[in-house]
């Protein structure tokens, strides 16, 4: 580090701290690739050590089995084969679901989860990307059979054009079975998060005939797959048999409208035996959506309390910085 970035005079403390956990974590290139792509994948023996993608991937299963009463079948995807589900109305005469089996609201299924969120290197990505006041949106599950549905290119970005050039949302997915195009996996544009802007009309088609600057990426189970909220992505469908599987946890700045709605929904037990971020990532530090005069009080109090423990704790861990919340 150079003399001028080494003096907090001259470097906010976030940028200091977020650099000094890039190179801890080894994520230097990653790091450079999402840059320069909108999007890249960090490789299983830095992105989920200790067993954590096989763990994931039974629990999915507990969780898939526990909601739709029958276990999902891995190898053949017979239990997912032209899924329509909940999107019946999206999947059209000849088609079926382009996502397979969407499982919301992982979070309190299990430690399991709790575990996913406070991936070390999961929240330097999320932290370079969003910010230290980073925040779960959602975190779900997309189980996918053989289909015919390709997924039409997006952003993930839930403003209308023209976006921001800086990501007010990330996507940090935990791809669970292999990734590659006939097992229907993600789809992306290299370069699109500079266009700021979300694709439309025909640019947005996945497949034959569709943008031809779409490409399928390819990845062994246990990558963490990154985006910048503004990355055209999509999917293509599954030709092979099997299923797909994946957790993606979309992360947004505390000031964007999240997916799910956690304030004072998590169980105090899951706060104390979870370090002081958890409740920041939980969107406990978030007065915002309050209901009524009281209810108003209590969720300011409860913000306050929350983001108060987590400065405390971060101040603690360098003494004399700049606040690290931004
Ligand atoms: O199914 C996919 O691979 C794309 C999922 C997606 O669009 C998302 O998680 O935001
Ligand atoms: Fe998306």
């Amino acid at each position: 580090m150079s003399e001028a970035t080494a003096n907090s005079d001259v470097v906010q403390t976030p940028l200091q701290k977020i650099w000094a956990e890039i190179e801890d974590h080894g994520l230097e290139s990653y790091i450079a690739e999402l840059d320069a792509y909108g999007y890249t994948v960090i490789p299983p023996r830095l992105a989920t050590p200790g067993g954590l993608c096989e763990r994931l991937l039974d629990a999915v299963l507990d969780v898939a089995e526990g909601r739709n009463g029958v276990r999902p079948d891995l190898e053949t995807g017979s239990t997912h084969k032209g899924f329509k589900g909940r999107f019946q109305a999206l999947a059209g005469d000849n088609g079926d679901s382009p996502i397979g089996d969407l499982m919301q609201s992982l979070l309190f299924e299990g430690r399991v989860f709790e575990e996913a969120l406070m991936n070390p290197v999961l929240l330097t990505m999320a932290s370079y990307l969003c910010g230290y006041s980073v925040v779960l949106s959602s975190m779900g599950c997309f189980m996918k059979g053989p289909n015919v549905s390709t997924f039409a290119l997006h952003s993930d970005t839930p403003l209308p054009s023209p976006l921001p050039p800086h990501a007010l949302v990330c996507n940090l997915t935990y791809v669970l079975t292999e990734f590659n195009r006939e097992n229907g996996s993600t789809a992306f544009v290299p370069g699109s998060h500079k266009w700021c802007r979300s694709p439309e009309g025909a640019e947005r088609k996945v497949g034959d005939g569709g943008n031809q600057k779409a490409v399928a990426v390819e990845c062994p189970p246990g990558s963490l797959l990154c985006w910048h909220g503004n990355t055209w992505h999509g999917a293509f469908n599954r030709t092979a048999p099997g299923l797909r599987v994946s957790i993606p946890v979309y992360m947004a700045r505390p000031y964007i409208r999240t997916q799910e709605g956690l304030v004072g929904q998590i169980p105090d037990e899951m706060l104390e035996r979870n370090p002081a971020r958890f409740a920041i990532l939980a969107q406990q530090g978030i007065a915002y959506g309050y209901k009524n005069q009281d209810d108003s009080v209590a969720r300011g109090l409860r913000a306050y309390k929350y983001t108060k423990a987590y400065m405390d704790g971060e101040a603690a861990l360098t003494p004399g910085s700049q606040s690290l919340y931004s």
